[in-house]
């Protein structure tokens, strides 16, 4: 199998910087001299132990005493940063890691285009800030909850194993989003961090900030799907903060990317060996048509079409995540020069400034898509959302790949931008994965040949049995190429409790 290019990509975000080392002899791992600043310390301190409890309560659930193979940053230099070994997740090094500083580093975009970056917080922009930062730090600990339950269906210790990395990377997530806004933001800060640990996925009362962190997680299919395509916009958000004019929210950010790299690959290579089981179980069982859902399913495999199903629902729920495509609140991000586009310092062809500029953006006008020509600062978010897009599609690619090797005439594909969403240009509409508008009637006459229906939930819950036994894996996912840290396949990757 060929390497995901988003592995390669996100490595080198940091590549070209010096080495700096972590300290683990400090009760918060960093590479910030924390304990140079007793005040943050302290608050970070007192912090602590309600993040250890949020993690008791809305952790992995039942595997808290497991001794789990987990990867632990030791540097935040790509050559040496990660260090192998069985921990209980709760003892986790959770710690503060910035990517080094960039001597001479500028604002690369806006008004303030060129000044150095911001070293403290622009007061003017306080607010804008702290609230990009909330966002983000929402975000992390929501994955985690909703993923709580899934470790008792693993398909296998490496996916268990696999879950729970994440799962313990984007509780790093959070400590470097509570970091920034314990050390810059005073009191203001500390209440926020605080609030990260009270809202509650799902929760009526005090849910979490965005739409799709929200939903539910039930199953491992949801689980690849959420990795490859929500964790994603993860990638997408921390390039754009990445070029962010106060810096450390960017060295953050550039270091963040870094482990967002193995999200993607846990999602891209879990569908994948999806696939791979189905395509081998039909090859097996004589099946030409993949349609042929009922003979599909005796398989104990995953249907194609299903899986298309899946993609949808985590394609459209993620694209919501782009806020609305013409937005001034991202005019004002991108113009204050606190979030940038994409790869912003490495883009050619403007002055990152945009004033005049214009961008194409999809509306429905009267009942019909119109492509109109936009101010540019205006539309940051579809341009980022347009990019996401683009970005989504490598590993779809490759999916399909094994599909047609196998011989079978089905390719995944990405519905129309307008499909299922709640949030932006296209709220409001019905449209078809193909782009056609259509009526209400229309829509619910077919929705369930788009979206996952309760046959579908049913289905995929009746195959999501544990299989815990090393080396052994669920009828309906194939083994991996390689094994974590190249260890054999048959290695005990979790030893349960
Ligand atoms: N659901 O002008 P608008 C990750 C709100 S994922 C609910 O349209 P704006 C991860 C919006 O907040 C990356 N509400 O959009 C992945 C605003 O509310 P307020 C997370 C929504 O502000 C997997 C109002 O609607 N990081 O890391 O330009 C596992 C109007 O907003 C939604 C970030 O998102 C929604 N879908 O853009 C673990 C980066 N969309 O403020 C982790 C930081 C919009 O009026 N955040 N709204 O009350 C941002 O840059 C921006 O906040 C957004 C929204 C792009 C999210
Ligand atoms: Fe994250
Ligand atoms: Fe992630």
């Amino acid at each position: 199998m060929s390497q995901p290019d988003t592995l390669v990509e996100s490595v080198e975000q940091v590549r070209g910087d010096a080495f700096v080392e972590v300290k683990y002899d400090e009760a918060i791992p960093n590479n910030v001299d924390l304990s140079s600043d007793k005040q943050l310390l302290r608050a970070l301190e007192s912090w602590h132990p309600n993040y250890l409890q949020w993690w008791q309560d809305m952790g992995p659930e039942g595997f808290q005493t497991s001794e789990v193979y987990l990867r632990t940053a030791v540097g935040v230099d790509p050559s040496g940063w990660a260090k192998f070994g069985h921990v209980k997740m709760p003892d986790y090094r959770w710690g503060i890691l910035l990517a080094p500083r960039v001597e001479g580093r500028t604002i690369p975009c806006g008004r303030h285009k060129g000044q150095p970056a911001w070293q403290e917080v622009p007061g003017e922009y306080r607010s804008l800030l702290r609230r990009l930062i909330v966002v983000q730090g929402d975000t992390e600990p929501a994955s985690v909850e909703q993923q709580r339950f899934l470790g008792k269906s693993a398909p296998s210790l490496y996916d268990m194993r696999n879950l729970f990395q994440v799962n313990v990377e984007e509780g790093r997530h959070l400590w470097a989003m509570v970091y920034l806004l314990v050390k810059y933001f005073g009191k203001d800060g500390r209440e926020e961090a605080q609030a990260l640990l009270e809202r509650r996925s799902g929760q009526q009362d005090n849910p979490r900030i965005l739409g799709a962190f929200n939903e539910r997680t039930p199953d491992w299919l949801s689980f690849f799907m959420f990795t490859y395509f929500t964790d994603r916009d993860g990638k997408m958000q921390l390039a754009a903060l990445a070029e962010s004019g106060f810096d450390p929210l960017s060295r953050s950010c550039r270091f963040m990317l870094t482990e967002e790299a193995h999200h993607l690959f846990v999602g891209e290579t879990g569908v994948q060996r999806t696939i791979e089981a189905t395509c081998a179980a039909m090859k097996k069982a004589g099946i030409t048509d993949p349609h042929d859902v009922a003979a599909v399913r005796k398989l104990g495999v995953v249907d194609l079409p299903l899986l298309q199903r899946k993609a949808n629902f985590h394609m459209s729920v993620t694209r919501d995540l782009f806020g609305s495509e013409i937005s001034s609140n991202a005019a004002e991000a991108f113009s204050t020069g606190l979030k940038g586009r994409f790869n912003e310092a490495k883009l050619e062809g403007d002055d990152h400034v945009l004033q005049d500029a214009t961008y194409t953006v999809t509306r429905v006008v009267d009942g019909r898509f119109v492509d109109e020509a936009v101010p540019a600062l205006r539309a940051i978010n579809c341009r980022l959302l347009d990019d996401y897009i683009a970005d989504c599609q490598g590993g779809i690619d490759r999916w399909n790949k094994v599909i047609e090797k196998a011989g079978f005439a089905f390719r995944i594909t990405q519905p129309h931008k307008g499909f299922n969403r709640r949030i932006g240009e296209f709220a409001g509409h019905r449209i078809s994965p193909d782009g056609r508008l259509l009526t209400e009637a229309e829509w619910h006459a077919a929705q369930g040949n788009w979206l996952p229906n309760d046959d579908d939930m049913q289905f995929i819950s009746s195959l999501m049995k544990p299989c815990v036994e090393p080396g052994r894996y669920a009828s309906w996912i194939a083994p991996p190429a390689r094994g974590i840290n190249n260890q054999p396949q048959e290695f005990e990757y979790v030893k349960i409790a």
